[in-house]
């Protein structure tokens, strides 16, 4: 039984359990440790709380639990591994479970995306398709093309490369000057114009021209790659409009750039699809991934890419590396054996058409929070939502950390908050149950915080 922090029974029983220590990621720490969210089981679509409460996590973990939490097929599996093969190097060495899964994630992809390089997160995974983007032209002979497209508003990761394309200011702006020569895109969202759209919006697929404008600026011969979520996620849940996708990609075509699809949190059927490549039809050179690839058990991402780079790369004496890239923990046997049997999970349940299947319940039911005090726009798509609340006027983001600690506390829901946005991201194993559930603590939250 774990021992809770700053308690008589962490005391009791002589555990130096102190809550000073950490330092937490991404969180306020002060106001944390004040009041501490401490959960010490999950099950499901729920989780239960150092003292005893059981709560709905209406986010999936962290977008990554797609397959629920404490699965028996995963978790059996993970301890299958653990007492066979507890780590093997991944560099000149390898497993049989690290080609398995590299076979089942290029079967899942679309087109000749075929090839899948490990490693153990979504910004590892970002830094990695940088680098190979960068590489590859280097390979063919251009290595002048070195400037790296993001976009307003991205999320890429912490990473100097993912937050150097990334697009959210308070992520890079303590961060020094970041990559040389990197541009963004502006963010595809505009209010005015797309307020309550369910799905893809219909206004702003030419914000995508503003590709054209870049590489006449620096010229293509400069540039390597950009990278955009299929649908920006942290930053609030924000799809992209009709047919922006198809053009950024016919764009890139015209002038020999890469494009990358960030689908650390789409991938693994969040927009329905297995990966939202195939959703939109369009096929990018490279895709990342990582969150639900493992159900979020063991940490893992990587990289899928065509066939081409690949073989690009495979040139030169056989005997020599041909890429100097790689994570002492790339396909780590682990995190390897829990993707497996998260894919067959997914598979064996069909749980990306159960995705799909639910998009418009889930649409209806979140934007029925229309119109509650401060509700200044919601956006949905597939599994995701996010709901703009209007700024407490003591200053951004108050309205926000309110809403996290209602529902923590006293909805038994589990929100993800990021400023004044709630983002509703659940499992793909959600009832239409839950999704009311969800949607019912979720205006109780609002109404909370109003
Ligand atoms: N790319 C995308 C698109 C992501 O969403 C990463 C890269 C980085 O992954 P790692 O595994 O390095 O964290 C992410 C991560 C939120 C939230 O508030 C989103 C993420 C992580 C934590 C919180 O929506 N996405």
């Amino acid at each position: 039984m774990p021992v809770a922090p700053n308690t008589p029974a962490s005391a009791a029983a002589g555990v130096p359990n102190d809550l000073a220590p950490y330092w937490m990621p991404f969180t306020a720490n002060r106001a944390f440790k004040q009041s501490p969210r401490l959960v010490v089981r999950a099950k499901g679509m729920r989780v239960t709380t150092v003292d005893g409460r059981t709560l709905i996590d209406a986010i999936a973990g962290m977008w990554c639990c797609n397959a629920g939490h404490n699965r028996e097929p995963i978790v059996a599996a993970i301890q299958r591994q653990a007492g066979e093969l507890d780590y093997v190097t991944a560099f000149q060495h390898g497993h049989p479970g690290a080609f398995e899964l590299a076979s089942r994630i290029a079967a899942l992809a679309p087109a000749d995306l075929d090839h899948v390089f490990f490693c153990n997160s979504g910004s590892e995974a970002v830094d990695t398709a940088l680098k190979i983007a960068l590489a590859y032209h280097n390979i063919r002979g251009q290595g002048a093309r070195t400037r790296l497209i993001g976009r307003e508003r991205g999320y890429h990761g912490v990473g100097f490369g993912g937050i150097s394309v990334g697009g959210i200011v308070p992520n890079r702006r303590m961060f020094g000057t970041l990559l040389a020569g990197v541009d963004h895109l502006p963010t595809t969202y505009n209010r005015e114009k797309q307020a309550f759209t369910k799905g893809e919006p219909e206004w702003g697929a030419h914000l995508a021209d503003e590709l054209e404008r870049l590489v006449g600026l620096h010229d293509a011969s400069t540039i390597a790659a950009v990278i955009v979520e299929p649908m920006a996620g942290s930053t609030g849940v924000l799809p992209a409009p009709k047919g922006y996708l198809q053009r950024l990609r016919q764009i890139c075509d015209k002038h020999g750039l890469l494009l990358i699809f960030d689908e650390v949190i789409t991938g693994f059927g969040r927009l329905g699809p297995c990966f939202a490549a195939e959703r939109y039809g369009v096929v990018p050179d490279m895709i990342t991934f990582a969150k639900g690839v493992t159900s979020g058990t063991v940490p893992m991402g990587g990289v899928i890419v065509r066939r081409g780079i690949y073989d690009a790369f495979m040139t030169g004496p056989e005997h020599a590396v041909e890429l100097f890239h790689g994570y002492t923990y790339s396909a780590h046997p682990l995190a390897c054996a829990a993707g497996l049997a998260t894919l067959d999970l997914y598979r064996d349940e069909d749980l990306f058409a159960r995705s799909a299947a639910l998009e418009g319940k889930f649409a209806d039911a979140v934007m029925s929070l229309k119109g509650l005090p401060n509700v200044l726009d919601i956006r949905t798509v597939g599994l995701a939502a996010g709901i703009d609340l209007a700024p407490h006027p003591d200053g951004p983001g108050r309205r926000g950390y309110a809403a996290m600690d209602e529902g923590f506390f006293r909805q038994d829901a589990i929100v993800r908050v990021s400023g004044d946005t709630i983002a509703l991201s659940p499992s793909l194993i959600v009832t239409e149950d839950e999704i009311g559930e969800i949607v019912d603590k979720t205006a109780r939250i609002i109404r909370a915080v109003g």
